[in-house]
């Protein structure tokens, strides 16, 4: 029996890459043999900065599918999609009224989206961006949230929304943890090592989609930038480029970038990185490959999708209705 919960969340703003890859759904696919998970297409998320609805819809499918090609067993968690669960925007709600504006005006995901938005305008559903993610987690009591370390802000907000409420209205709401991996929680670009690698990055040369073919792949760890000297070496602050790679590489192999450096004593950067596309296309492929024989079934995966929304909901009325009545909501039994 799994006695502790996960939740997590990806937004469905398309070309999924290595870093959501590494940071999340890896972990996803890892912990759903330990916890009870339920993982989320954050479709309201999304729309915090403008979309287009046809894209919207693809990628909202879309990544599902990848969830699923990935290794996200329906059968083990729960996939479900946002705006299928009201109980989310009802608890977000709630939750703003609770919020201290400096906390919002603080977080750092608000203040790089609305710098990168400013032209087309910048709306408030970004920046309450974070009470709805609160409401996310604390409708499930998860216990831990799986997630790369830009999301740790989110979270920390999150556990102290989950503390006042609890301490104005009494328990309600489990307190959270982060589930950050060491050295995959924070994958940087490979055009340029001191940012974030990032689907909204404007250059496609910044990241691997988990979609790029075999030949897109070696291009791009071909053209991915190096520091000066020759050696493999694992050093953050003088070799980020290459460490970045090697932590790459050590990810998907499931050891320690150290290890990778001793395999790499002595030979250069050509030989790593053509390992290094080589071993990418070996992972991408199986994956891609079922996520084309799930576009070819989209009811399927539209029936998952459905299951999930139901499983969803089951759990997540059930502690809104909780906190509806620890404020003083009159529930509707008591009026009929
Ligand atoms: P982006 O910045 O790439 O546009 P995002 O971080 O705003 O995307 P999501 O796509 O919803 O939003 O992120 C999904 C998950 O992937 C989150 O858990 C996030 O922390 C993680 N993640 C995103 N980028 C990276 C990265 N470069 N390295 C590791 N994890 C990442
Ligand atoms: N804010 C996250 C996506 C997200 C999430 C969540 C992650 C929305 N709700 C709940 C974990 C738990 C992001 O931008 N990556």
């Amino acid at each position: 029996m799994k006695n502790q919960r996960i939740l997590s969340g990806i937004q469905p703003s398309g070309n999924l890459h290595i870093g959501n890859y590494l940071g999340a759904i890896k972990q996803f696919v890892e912990l759903q043999n330990e916890y009870e998970a339920f993982y989320c297409i954050v479709d309201e998320h999304a729309i915090t900065v403008p979309q287009d609805p046809k894209e919207l819809h693809k990628n909202t499918l879309d990544l599902a599918m990848i969830y699923l090609a990935a290794g996200i067993d329906p059968k083990k968690s729960v996939i479900f999609v946002q705006s299928h669960v009201p109980a989310h925007t009802e608890l977000g709600w709630i939750l703003n009224t609770m919020t201290p504006l400096g906390e919002l005006e603080r977080m750092t995901q608000f203040k790089d989206k609305s710098e990168r938005h400013a032209r087309e305008g910048v709306y408030a559903g970004l920046f309450n961006y974070p009470t709805l993610m609160a409401a996310d987690i604390l409708l499930y009591h998860a216990q831990k949230v799986p997630v790369g370390e830009d999301q740790l802000q989110h979270i920390e907000l999150t556990r102290s929304l989950a503390e006042r409420f609890n301490n104005r209205f009494g328990n309600t709401f489990t307190i959270p943890e982060p589930l950050i991996r060491e050295y995959s929680g924070r994958i940087m670009g490979l055009d340029d090592p001191s940012k974030k690698m990032s689907k909204s990055a404007g250059n496609s040369a910044n990241y691997i989609a988990l979609l790029d073919s075999p030949d897109e792949i070696r291009r791009k760890i071909k053209i991915a930038v190096t520091d000066s000297g020759k050696e493999v070496t694992f050093d953050e602050q003088e070799k980020p480029a290459v460490s970045n790679l090697m932590r790459i590489m050590s990810a998907f192999r499931d050891c320690a970038p150290k290890e990778v450096e001793m395999r790499y004593e002595g030979k250069g950067y050509a030989e790593f990185k053509d390992d290094l596309a080589e071993l990418l296309v070996e992972k991408l492929t199986p994956l891609q490959e079922k996520y084309r024989i799930l576009s070819e079934n989209q009811d399927e995966v539209l029936l998952i999708l459905a299951k999930g929304a139901m499983h969803a909901r089951a759990v997540a009325d059930k502690t809104l209705a909780k906190a509806k009545e620890k404020i003083g909501f009159v529930p509707i039994n008591a009026i009929t």
